[in-house]
């Protein structure tokens, strides 16, 4: 199938392959949407991680104002994806999540996508955590 070969890098959730902080390597990881001024951003946004990962996920100033869904935003509306380990997080403040599997799990606000609250974490295996360079 050469057509699934030549498939464009996805971009879930406005994360392009060059937008994605390299964070291989780490067993420790942290999102937050910590910006000064800017409480509608996740930093990193879009992050790559290797399997076996733990990733803190913080909300300021709490998941309540926050909340955390996985899943991705499509043509201005988002879908909860129930199978990812980031699930929905509507309350405290911290929450971490290990991801185990290698793939990309996307992830919003669900009252803030719309501002551009959202962003993606690629998992990749471990065994690739230092073949890129
Ligand atoms: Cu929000």
């Amino acid at each position: 199938m050469l057509a699934a070969q030549c498939t464009v890098a996805s971009a879930l959730n406005n994360c392009l392959p060059g937008d994605f902080v390299d964070r291989r390597g780490r067993d420790d990881v942290v999102i937050a949407n910590d910006q000064p001024g800017n409480p509608f951003l996740y930093r990193p946004r879009c992050v790559t991680v290797s399997a076996g990962a733990r990733v803190l996920f913080r909300a300021l100033p709490s998941f309540g104002n926050h909340p955390l869904f996985a899943g991705s935003v499509s043509g201005g509306s988002a879908t909860f994806d129930p199978s990812s380990p980031i699930g929905s997080i509507t309350s405290g403040d911290e929450r971490q999540v290990v991801f185990d599997q290698a793939g990309e799990y996307p992830y919003y606000c669900d009252f803030h996508f719309a501002q551009g609250m959202l962003g993606s974490v690629r998992v990749v295996a471990p065994w690739f955590a230092d073949g890129f360079e």
